[in-house]
């Protein structure tokens, strides 16, 4: 009889996405360095702040209304588990930018989340055009662990970049190291490239 390992890609076209050094699973872990943040929607709001020209503030109501897309990507921790094929649902980051201007100095961008995580992004990276604040995973809306109210998704980088409970977006013209990239994670964390770890002092 043969015997399936859920880890080990079932197709050529699998095997094709599964970036060096990572393993499958069918499930969905959670991993969160922390608490769950609570949510409370009178007080939620969402801001792009940093190197604009004016600072753009969202209740959780306003930003309900942006257009909403949908994108289906792979998702890679960088403790070697993948999770392909998952459709996000939320608002494109492109679509959230398009309400500012940037002041011509902004080329980095730290993610600030709900419970003090943070993370890092080169800007090109952040305007992707699979990079989205997901409220909905595979049809229904995001668990409080994975994220709820919203989370960012970088499809393209480790998946610690895919920051939960996001709060606000800062633009800034040096890049600064976020949490994990503090504790000697990659500044860019290209799985394709296996940029999992940077050399000390991590900056
Ligand atoms: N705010 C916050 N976002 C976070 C994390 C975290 O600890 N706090 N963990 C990151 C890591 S390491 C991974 S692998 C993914 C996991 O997302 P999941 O728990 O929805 O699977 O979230 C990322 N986003
Ligand atoms: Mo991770």
């Amino acid at each position: 009889m043969a015997v399936v390992n859920p880890q080990r890609p079932r197709d050529a076209e699998e095997a094709r996405r599964l970036p060096p050094g990572q393993y499958l699973t069918r499930k969905f872990p959670v991993l969160t360095y922390g608490e769950t943040p609570s949510f409370d929607p009178a007080t939620w709001d969402f801001r792009l702040w940093g190197l604009v020209e004016e600072e753009v503030r969202w209740s959780y109501e306003e930003f309900m209304r942006l257009p909403t897309v949908e994108v289906v990507s792979d998702f890679h921790c960088v403790t070697r588990w993948s999770r392909l094929n998952n459709r996000w649902e939320g608002v494109s980051v492109r679509e959230v930018m398009r309400h500012v201007r940037l002041r011509p100095e902004a080329r980095y961008a730290m993610i600030h989340c709900d419970g003090g995580y943070t993370t890092n992004l080169a800007l090109e990276v952040l305007l992707d055009d699979d990079v989205l604040l997901a409220y909905k995973h595979d049809g229904e809306w995001l668990t409080p662990e994975h994220g709820y109210p919203l989370r960012l998704v970088v499809p393209k980088r480790y998946a610690w970049k895919s920051a939960k409970w996001v709060r606000s977006i800062e633009l800034m013209a040096e890049n600064r190291p976020g949490f994990w990239e503090q504790h000697g994670y990659h500044m860019d964390g290209d799985p394709w490239k296996e940029e999992r770890y940077s050399e000390p002092p991590y900056r």
